[in-house]
């Protein structure tokens, strides 16, 4: 499969859930790192179909759109279930992990200083279903028996939110299990603990502002 490139911004942004996917599923890639002033500056942008990274090239095949480039990975790796069936709700829950993303965006690029508080306080609302789809299902995963990339979106959403809120999984076992099952997965724990992936930041802005304990 691959050869893989990814263009980017030098954060994990969009392209967490895929570099995850990638490494768990054994996928070298190849990465172009753009700055953001040159980004502005140059015509990358107008070349790309929505103005906007990623770009991800699969030979001659170039994709953009993050999710689309997850359903791509979730077909070639297979990862998109077992029948149709199970494919539309693995659908249904990466456009319901979409949805948390964009009130995540939101907050972090428009509202940090002003919503944060309340986007903590509303996060039980939003992580429930997600935590009665995954009790539901049983397997430690939310469709099937096996990771598809609508697992593999939720899980990287999952690890920005804790470094929001350490404690936002305390009343949801079942999320709570999946990260620690997913985090544990010998190629996903190799890459969480790698340089490429540590060196990144989660967002363009800087946000989270982690503020470390005395002893931190
Ligand atoms: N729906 C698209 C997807 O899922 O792929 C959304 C893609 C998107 O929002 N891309 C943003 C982009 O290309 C980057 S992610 N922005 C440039 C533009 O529109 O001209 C957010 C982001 C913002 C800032 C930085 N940064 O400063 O490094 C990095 C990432």
């Amino acid at each position: 499969m691959g050869p893989y490139t990814i263009t980017y911004f030098g954060v994990r942004g969009r392209c967490g859930a895929l570099r995850i996917m990638m490494a768990d599923q054994g996928q070298e890639w190849k990465e172009i790192l753009m700055d953001f002033a040159d980004w502005t500056k140059g015509d990358l942008k107008a070349s790309c179909v929505f103005g906007q990274l990623p770009k991800f090239e699969d030979g001659g095949l170039v994709l953009y759109q993050s999710n689309a480039i997850l359903r791509h990975l979730g077909r070639n790796h297979d990862a998109y279930g077992k029948d149709g069936k199970e494919a539309a709700r693995i659908d249904m829950m990466c456009d319901g992990v979409e949805d948390l993303r964009l009130k995540y965006g939101k907050m972090i690029y428009q509202e940090y200083d002003t919503g944060k508080d309340q986007y903590i306080k509303d996060l039980p609302n939003h992580l429930d279903k997600f935590e009665a789809v995954m009790a539901k299902n049983k397997t430690g995963f939310l469709v099937g028996d096996k990771p598809s990339f609508a697992d593999y979106s939720l899980f990287e959403v999952l690890l920005n939110h804790l470094v929001l809120c350490s404690s936002c999984l305390d009343t949801s076992p079942s999320l709570k299990s999946f990260v620690e099952k997913m985090s544990a997965r010998p190629k996903i724990k190799a890459f969480l603990g790698s340089d490429a992936y540590k060196k990144l930041p989660i967002n363009g802005n800087g946000k989270p502002v982690i503020i470390l304990n005395k002893e931190g």
